[in-house]
């Protein structure tokens, strides 16, 4: 198919922008321009791929009024303004969405339909922008859109990594996870502007000389932006990533002409390494120091050029800077915002300490977003100080006056408890000052002689713990506000992972429950269902404000709505088993349960129990008569996700996940009733096919352990039920849906510390069931015995560490909701009732209502709206 570019001409009709009231014909003239102009084709390679070019061309080109507009307006306004600092975003596709979210899927399909192509295919060209790992990253992108959506004044700045996170593919001989790097930019990005006239320098290494930075290396940081349209609404924000480049001064040329490249090519090297990847591994000081660098790019150039746009918008009054800006710090990996705020402010623009202090504590806040305390960020101190100088003289002075202010505010209570809450929360940890240091060691040289066993021990500890700076105390005391990201997690955040600032600052927690954009998750995934809901609630309001899908809830029962909802589900499911049959050759039956659990592999999240679960159904099937058999209900067990690279323990499990797979889908006696399918690169893109195609969707984390789960609202927005323990956002779920419409099981939060106890103590019995499955794993049905990952499950020796996400504990609980779960999908009317409810009682997880609080309760903002053009 080749696109007859000839004779076109730019008109009235095709130029600048397409708005809906053009129709199809004008966005087809747009495309055919653009086809031919702006394009890197050669006119006889034209494709699809092409194509896909060419739309998003004509897409970017009505985006960009809309875009500078807002820019503008924002100038003018000089409103208060939120800026969400991220090191991850997973957008996902843009093309689909910003059609949609400008309201011309209509349009452009049918313009794509006349020129012989079709929406699908075009779209599917598009890379997924993977500049993330997981939820914390797509939170942020769902964000963006619900701040566009809202009118609201917020920006987003991220990095733009040359790699995102890894490529995922299967060894089928193994069933191994492989990794590969992922190029998304190798075919270009159309949705990015690069902005080479705005870039700060990023300063590394040197030392301080009279309080200022004196640095030993420097890159430049480059805004490429990107445009984000809100829905049904001309504001469109911006999406800011920082590349890193050399800086050209640095270049040493003589080096290069004096055939030195090595030295020559330094800065260039270094500017490259920057960006290069999405986290790179951390495990060595090199590791760290890059993973520390890129924390910083995105800091620095982040602060410099809001600091600079507000200063563009005529403010000059520092004391007011916190009334016009707020930084959102998504965890703590942008957590040094807060000392380069207080830098620039004190050497740069010369404010005093006290002044810069108070601007800072009203400016940035943070959220958390975990409570592994392996992803509470500690970097080696003397690694700061040597990368940071001065930076790490402010957090030690901050440090210093934050312990101070502690002992003042505690004096009445025991010298032993201000020591602890101070060991607690104090930013520097096993930090021993110089003086300190020779103090130490003139007294160990007088008592050289008589070295006694405390001595000894003392320096074994010394040695064993080194220095660190602890971001999240960082964060805890520069913070305005710190929040959770579901109401049992801000319970645990304020009672166990931060319980002493929770004492000290009760008025900084807050609660911000999660929410996901019913944009792209609902309205844009799922058209089938999109459009029985629309015609369901009497109009399409819903995309916005989804309180008012609760309208379907009173004709839930009605079998003329359950007959059109069933066909939508029906629709999705061939969808999802086409693209099963696909990409991994298997055929899965398509009136079977379709049961998901799609999230990164991760131990405490529990695919481990799943696939258990599913090894003892298999099991139960195999000693069953045929006749037997044929009363189960057939089901297609579904996983995604990606075990991060160095984790072994979760490749394992993604292994054995595969074998299971192998054996069951080839067992003659099983046939059609359970298939077990391993989707291979998990990511935005595979998730709108496999969520609105999903009848069952799996939660199932130790209570206590997932902050929240947002993949848990996009299932239930689209009709999903949710087998699940009391743990993160579930527990609101299962509140809005009904315990009706709920699979629950498992111990809960306050149960899970004596469980591990009773466990340690060699107590703990185990269901027979669970031991049973065990056992038949270790027998090497599935290719290998899977020691480690076994012993995970077992005591303290060898592999054993003493299950400690406590499968063996919720296995009887887990197979019993299992069997519940049966039982309902027997009656299929009784389910798409439930179904139906699901999507009704989803309202409160749209990212509009999380982002209203966040505007309204931490960053004190409000819309601006942009008007229409005269
Ligand atoms: C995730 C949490 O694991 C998840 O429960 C939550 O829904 C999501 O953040 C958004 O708040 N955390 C991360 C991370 O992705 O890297 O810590």
């Amino acid at each position: 198919r080749v696109v007859r570019t000839n004779g076109v001409k730019k008109n009235a009709a095709n130029a600048a922008t397409v708005a809906k009231s053009d129709g199809a014909e004008a966005v087809k003239e747009n495309v055919r321009w653009h086809a031919a102009k702006s394009t890197s084709a050669l006119p006889i390679e034209f494709g699809t791929p092409e194509m896909y070019q060419a739309v998003a061309q004509s897409v970017r080109e009505g985006l960009f009024d809309r875009w500078n507009d807002t820019y503008a307006h924002f100038h003018k306004e000089n409103p208060k303004q939120a800026y969400y600092l991220s090191m991850e975003y997973l957008q996902g596709r843009a093309l689909t969405n910003a059609i949609g979210n400008m309201g011309l899927t209509g349009e452009y399909s049918d313009a794509l339909r006349s020129l012989g192509y079709t929406l699908e295919d075009v779209m599917s060209v598009e890379r997924n922008a993977g500049l993330g790992n997981g939820g914390l990253g797509r939170l942020a992108s769902c964000f963006l859109d619900s701040i566009a959506t809202l009118d609201l004044p917020a920006w987003g700045y991220g990095l733009r990594y040359k790699y995102g996170l890894f490529k995922q593919a299967v060894d089928k001989k193994t069933g191994e996870q492989l990794e590969f790097a992922d190029d998304w930019l190798e075919v270009g990005n159309p949705w990015e502007v690069a902005r080479p006239q705005t870039a700060y320098p990023i300063n590394f290494y040197g030392k301080v000389v009279d309080g200022k930075w004196v640095p030993g290396q420097q890159v430049r940081a480059v805004a490429y932006d990107s445009p984000i349209p809100g829905y049904d609404t001309r504001n469109c924000i911006s999406l800011r990533m920082w590349d890193a480049q050399p800086s050209a001064v640095d270049f040493d040329l003589a080096s290069f002409n004096a055939s030195d490249y090595e030295t020559s090519m330094g800065p260039t090297n270094l500017a490259a390494m920057l960006c290069a990847v999405l986290y790179p591994g951390d495990g060595t000081r090199e590791g760290k120091a890059l993973r520390l660098s890129q924390q910083y790019m995105l800091c620095s150039a982040s602060v410099q050029d809001i600091l600079a746009r507000w200063k563009e918008r005529g403010n000059t009054d520092w004391t007011k800077l916190p009334e016009k800006v707020a930084i959102q710090m998504n965890d703590t990996h942008p957590t040094l915002a807060a000392p380069e705020l207080m830098r620039i402010l004190m050497d740069e623009e010369g404010l005093s300490w006290d002044d810069a202090w108070a601007i800072t504590t009203k400016t940035v806040a943070y959220t958390n977003h975990t409570v592994m305390p392996e992803a509470l960020e500690k970097w080696p101190l003397d690694l700061v100080q040597e990368l940071l100088p001065r930076h790490f003289e402010i957090i030690k002075r901050i440090d210093d006056e934050f312990v101070a202010s502690v002992k003042a505010k505690y004096a009445s209570k025991p010298a032993a408890e201000i020591e602890r809450a101070i060991g607690a929360m104090r930013i520097l940890e096993n930090y021993v000052s110089p003086e300190e240091k020779a103090a130490k060691k003139a007294t160990k040289a007088s008592k050289k002689d008589k070295k006694d066993k405390k001595d000894k021990k003392d320096d074994k500890e010394e040695a064993e713990a080194p220095a660190v700076v602890r971001m999240a105390n960082l964060c805890c005391i520069s913070g305005m506000a710190i929040n959770g990201v579901a109401a049992i997690h801000s319970e645990i955040v304020k009672d166990v992972v931060f319980n002493d600032f929770y004492q000290l600052f009760p008025e900084k927690f807050q609660n911000k429950t999660n929410g996901v954009t019913p944009r792209r998750w609902l309205a844009w995934a799922n058209p089938q269902l999109s459009e029985v809901i629309t015609k369901w609630v009497g109009n399409d309001e819903w995309i916005t404000n989804t309180d008012e899908l609760r309208k379907l809830a009173d004709n839930a029962s009605d079998s003329k709505l359950q007959a059109e909802w069933k066909a939508a589900k029906l629709a999705r499911k061939q969808i999802c088993k086409d693209y099963i049959k696909k990409v991994t050759d298997i055929d899965v039956p398509i009136d079977s349960m379709f049961d998901v659990q799609v999230k990164r592999i991760h131990e405490y999240k529990r695919q481990l129990l799943n696939i258990l679960g599913i090894i003892y159904r298999y099991k139960q099937m195999k000693a069953m008569t045929p006749e037997e058999r044929a009363k189960c209900v057939p089901r297609v067990c579904i996983f995604g996700g990606k075990a991060y690279a160095t984790y072994m323990q979760a490749k394992r499990i993604v292994r054995l996940i595969n074998n299971v797979g192998s054996i069951v889908n080839n067992d003659p006696e099983i046939g059609d009733l359970l298939k077990v399918v391993f989707v291979p690169d998990y990511n935005v893109s595979l998730a709108e096919t496999l969520i609105p195609a999903s009848e069952l969707s799996q939660h199932i984390s130790t209570a206590g352990t997932e902050a929240s789960g947002t993949s848990n609202m996009k299932f239930q927005m689209n009709g999903c039920l949710i087998i699940g323990t009391l743990d993160g956002a579930n527990v609101e779920i299962r509140e809005c849906v009904g315990e009706d419409n709920f699979f629950l099981f498992g111990i809960t939060d306050p149960e899970v510390e004596p469980a591990r106890k009773e466990r340690a103590e060699g107590k703990f019995v185990p269901d027979k069931r669970f031991t049973e499955v065990v056992e038949y794993v270790r027998s090497g049905v599935f290719g290998d015995k899977f020691e480690e990952l076994l012993g995970s499950l077992e005591g303290n020796e060898g592999f054993g560490r003493g299950d400690y996400f406590l499968v063996g504990k919720d296995f009887a609980s887990y197979l019993e909701a299992q069997e519940r779960v049966d039982e309902a999908y027997r009656n299929q009317q009784g389910w798409t009732e439930s179904s139906i409810i699901s999507t009704a009682y989803s309202g409160k997880f749209n990212s509009d209502r999380t982002i209203d609080q966040y505007a309204k309760e931490i960053w004190g903002i409000t819309p601006c709206t942009v008007p229409e053009r005269k």
